[in-house]
């Protein structure tokens, strides 16, 4: 499948990519996963690659269409025109890595590789309970479980407190799978979680976020309600 190269122009000029004959994504604007790889996707020059398929998802209403290519029912899932599906944000963000020759998402030097990763787990971490957490709080009435919010909510505010601690290092480090994957988790905070105010006595890792909002990958995947 993989054969020719092309030159596409993205933020580092002129990225060599091999080219691919179709890639179609399932996406939504509105999920924090997709957006990982659509940053990717924009960093690496390939976003105009991606055909998107606009999927609509629920863990409680499973999507028939989506569950042929991914039984888990998850997005981002990518199809590849060979047949080949691969689904999990970072799975696919690594793929699009492979495909470019421009500055690596996922660094290859051995301490930057492994600092990128342990970030990129940190903010995937945030990202799942703050979904969980999402979903208890918007059960029907009164069948929520205050037990399971209360720990989400420590859970949260105990991770972003480590995040204070790490912002420097967030912003020294080479920009990576890492800071997308944290940058994406505080901006889920915003979107979902707007009556929280984690900018509140964390100076440091608030600062970082509004550097980060400012790349222009992230300000073209701002996530929006349809
Ligand atoms: N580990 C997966 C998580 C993806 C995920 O949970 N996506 C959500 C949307 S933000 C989804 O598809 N939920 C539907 C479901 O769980 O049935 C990844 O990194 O891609």
């Amino acid at each position: 499948m993989i054969a020719q190269s092309q030159i596409i122009s993205g933020p580092s000029t002129h990225i060599e990519v091999v080219r691919a004959t179709s890639m179609k994504l399932h996406w939504s604007p509105r999920s924090p996963f997709v957006r990982k790889v659509l940053i990717v996707a924009h960093e690496t020059g390939q976003f105009d690659r991606l055909e998107k398929v606009r999927s609509v998802v629920a863990m409680t209403k499973p999507n028939e269409q989506l569950m042929r290519v991914n039984p888990f029912n998850k997005i981002p899932t990518l199809v590849l025109d060979d047949g080949r599906i691969l689904f999990d944000s970072d799975l696919i963000s690594e793929y699009l890595d492979s495909l470019h020759s421009g500055t690596k998402m996922v660094p290859s030097d051995s301490s930057e590789h492994w600092q990128a990763l342990c970030w990129r787990a940190f903010g995937n971490e945030m990202l799942d309970a703050l979904i969980l957490w999402r979903n208890e709080q918007t059960r029907p009435n009164g069948t929520h479980l205050q037990i399971l919010l209360n720990a989400f909510e420590l859970k949260i505010r105990t991770a972003l407190d480590f995040l204070e601690r790490d912002a420097e290092s967030l912003t020294q480090a080479p920009f990576s799978v890492g800071q997308i994957s944290i940058g994406c988790a505080l901006a889920y905070m915003n979107f979902r979680f707007a009556h929280y105010n984690w900018r509140k006595a964390r100076p440091k890792i608030a600062h970082w976020f509004s550097e980060f909002e400012q790349r222009p990958s992230v300000k073209l995947t701002e996530p929006k309600d349809e």
